[in-house]
């Protein structure tokens, strides 16, 4: 059954589905998964560790010979028993293994550049409780992805960013249980990122993975945060799955004092305020955290959040009311050392200290939702975050299919990390092409993106266009942001990096503007002159001549430069420097720092970049 939160969402995937798999029934037979809030705090079994797996570029462990689906595939798990009539030519229990969470492509070699499905088996063992439902918790699995508990369909997801949960109450059972799941990589058009991006497309379970159980009735989503209108109230919901109207919901902060009593509406919704009194809003300097829990029937969840307000007034940005410079760096989800795609708690507090070390108090999580370990460890580090959409370079903007796609991945983005103090901008899109169809798409996106979540900021990463030594930023989406995200490469992919100092900035938007992307390439360990291209002067003297020109644009409110760490992408071949690797980072994959790490540092720590009115 379709769920009710996403009707018009899972119908336009549905159809995607059948048009480029083939799967006609399969979409109207599986559960459509669903975001969670606070998933991850969860009472849970964990499904990470070994997963057996078996390549299958043509798929044919769902596909017959003419191309229809199967009634005995794979997901079977089939063993071969004596006195079969036919053969089985698959065997889990025989298959070799890969470690989940993982992308499949640093684990093998042969799979480096495997872009196509591949099935994933493992066993578990399960009791299960009265009066709860079970669903399959997935961090996220790249790109598209099939389910099945026990052989029965569980469910089915597109995009390969954001969290989701199956719902398998009824496929588990007591005892001896398998999972089967189809994780496909393979890049289409109409997907959302499409064909182009600028990083490695790593295929697979790629985030944790476990079964959590709730109570029948429980809160799936709930949104609590500091009023921007009302001093020392927190507003906001909490939705109740399987309630009727009228049921009960708590929401208490020991640490305060505070308890809120509300009641669900028809829709299962409860209207959330309460004031508190002696709160300390969280911030970089003071990221204060409170024990909070929301009760509801027999459930309850334990949070840690922070509470702040975000909002622009003219050409600034007030955190809690206060003008602020968002000292920032770009990161990719990028896992520091090992390479691959990251997730665990230690890739973040790697990439988030080595942002701190730098003296940032943002950052850039780009092109797509990071894994939320991520924003928990922005939370308790102090950090800004800027959270974006996979709308990535040219999507196929005229498709319909295409923004129910993108849209549907924001409505997962927002319903899994709105309760993030860290998270101010939600981004909708990077360097897309400026025509009609792309604004009427990114408009509606980004006022969807309100309707889910009004107390935060919209952004996007705009291109800017130039006239002489005027930079122009002019791009009609910026009429419908909040605060104008622009990237631009002078001295890399345009001029030199002198050309910074005689670069003029025409803003046609009175509004905040973060720089979001400047930098160039650097091999670590390779030097020669400030003009020697993929040396580590080069790229300092890129930050010097950028740190200058920054200073004389009156409205910029912060800065974003790409990036913290060198990341792979086969778009970067050159043999001896690159290696495929894009190498803008001001450390590489190795943690080796390079120059102009030092000279971003020196800017921030002495204040010597920005200011924040
Ligand atoms: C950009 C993109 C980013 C690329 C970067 C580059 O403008 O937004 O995804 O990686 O340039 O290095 O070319």
């Amino acid at each position: 059954m379709p769920s009710s939160r996403f009707p018009l969402g899972r119908i336009a995937l549905a159809c995607a589905t059948l048009i480029c798999c083939g799967v006609a029934a399969w979409s109207q037979a599986a559960n459509a998964p669903l975001a969670f809030t606070g998933a991850d705090r969860r009472p849970a079994l964990s499904l990470n560790g070994d997963w057996a797996y078996i390549v299958d570029p043509y798929f044919s462990g769902l596909f017959s010979f003419h191309h229809e689906e199967k009634k005995n595939g794979w997901f079977l798990n089939r063993k071969a028993q004596p006195g079969d009539t036919g053969p089985t030519e698959y065997d889990f229990d025989k298959a070799p293994k890969l470690k989940v969470p993982g992308d499949w492509n640093t684990q093998r070699e042969s799979l480096f550049f495997y872009e196509g499905p591949i099935w994933y088996q493992r066993n578990f063992t399960y009791q299960p409780q009265a009066h709860s439902r079970v669903y399959l918790h997935v961090g996220a699995a790249n790109y598209h992805s099939w389910w099945w508990v026990n052989g029965k369909r569980a469910c089915e997801h597109e995009g390969g960013f954001t969290a989701f949960n199956c719902d398998v109450t009824e496929a588990v059972h007591a005892g001896d249980n398998f999972i089967v799941a189809a994780v496909d990589n393979t890049r289409r058009e109409d997907n959302v990122p499409t064909l182009e991006t600028d990083w490695w497309n790593y295929g697979g379970i790629t985030r944790e993975i476990s079964l959590i159980t709730v109570p029948n009735t429980f809160i799936d989503q709930y949104d609590l945060h500091l009023s921007p209108t009302e001093d020392g109230v927190i507003e906001g919901w909490a939705h109740l799955t399987g309630a009727s109207a009228g049921a009960p919901v708590e929401v208490e902060i020991p640490e305060l004092h505070a308890k809120a009593h509300a009641t669900t509406n028809a829709n299962g919704k409860a209207a959330i305020h309460f004031s508190v009194s002696g709160l300390e809003r969280w911030s970089p300097e003071h990221p204060k955290l409170y024990a909070v829990t929301l009760h509801a029937d027999a459930d309850s969840i334990n949070e840690q959040m922070g509470f702040r307000t975000i909002e622009t007034r003219g050409t600034q940005i007030l955190l809690n009311g206060k003008p602020v410079f968002l000292r920032g760096i770009s990161i990719h989800a990028e896992a520091p050392y090992r390479t691959g795609r990251a997730w665990s708690d230690k890739d973040a507090e790697t990439l988030l200290g080595w942002a701190k070390d730098l003296g940032c108090n943002f950052v850039r999580l780009a092109h797509y939702p990071h894994d939320e370990t991520m924003q928990r460890a922005a939370d308790r580090m102090g950090i800004m975050v800027w959270s974006e959409n996979p709308v990535y370079w040219a999507l196929k903007f005229d498709s319909p299919q295409v923004y129910d796609k993108a849209s549907h991945q924001l409505e997962e983005e927002i319903g899994t990390l709105r309760n993030h103090a860290s998270i101010i901008l939600w981004s909708m899109a990077n360097e897309t092409p400026n025509n009609p169809t792309r604004t009427d798409f990114i408009t509606r996106l980004a006022a969807k993106a309100r309707e889910l979540d009004n107390s935060r900021l919209i952004t996007a990463a705009l291109l800017v266009h130039a006239q002489g030594n005027t930079k122009i930023v002019d791009d009609p989406l910026g009429n419908v942001l909040d605060v104008i995200g622009v990237n631009e490469y002078i001295g890399w992919y345009e001029a030199h990096p002198e050309t910074a100092d005689v670069t003029q900035w025409d803003i046609r938007y009175d509004k905040p503007l973060i720089v979001s992307e400047f930098g160039g390439d650097a091999k670590a360990g390779l030097h020669g002159r400030d003009n020697d291209r993929w040396t580590e002067e080069y790229q300092a003297n890129i930050y010097r001549h950028q740190i200058g020109m920054l200073n004389r644009i009156p409205q910029l409110r912060g800065m974003s430069p790409w990036l913290l760490m060198d990341f792979r992408s086969p778009n970067r071949p050159l043999a001896g420097i690159q290696d495929e690797f894009n190498r803008k980072g001001l450390i590489s994959d190795q943690g080796e720092k390079k120059q102009a790490y030092y000279i971003l540092q020196k800017a921030y720590k002495e204040g010597a970049v920005g200011k924040p009115e």
